[in-house]
């Protein structure tokens, strides 16, 4: 082996030391984001009972999470208005739920949101997203 060789695996040995211990020096962990932390997500209940949405309005934060439960003696669907094409919030669409089920939707943006029971389109309600 040739010495210029030796020097040179020598240099590369001293580099990646140096590297190493100036990596080693700093921070690893990156520091724990507190500004964007959104404050804890609620979960509210909108129960269906004798034909109606209970409470019929609600005021929530973005982030927060609806719970439709059907607790009428049918099977209903919730659907944003208007009847019967859904497209003021399309998101909003649960599938037919039979008696005692549940559906449950996350409210990521602001806006007030009007939906009804497509399977009796005069019971409606309203989720106002703050
Ligand atoms: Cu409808």
């Amino acid at each position: 082996m040739s010495k210029k060789l030796l020097w040179g695996i020598l240099a590369l040995i001293v580099l990646l030391v140096a590297v190493f211990l100036i990596r080693r020096q700093q921070p690893t962990e990156t520091p724990a984001t507190t500004a964007t932390t959104a404050p804890s997500a609620q979960r509210i209940t909108v129960t269906y009972e004798n034909n109606a949405f209970n409470p019929p309005e609600v005021k929530i934060k973005v982030g927060d999470t609806v719970i439709f439960d059907n607790q009428h003696s049918v099977a209903i669907r919730v659907s944003s208005d208007p009847h019967p094409i859904h497209t003021s919030f399309p998101e909003l669409e649960s599938d037919t739920l039979e008696p005692g089920n549940t559906y449950q939707l996350t409210f990521t943006k602001p806006g007030t949101v009007n939906y009804h029971n497509h399977l009796n389109p005069k019971a409606g309600g309203k989720i106002i997203v703050e």
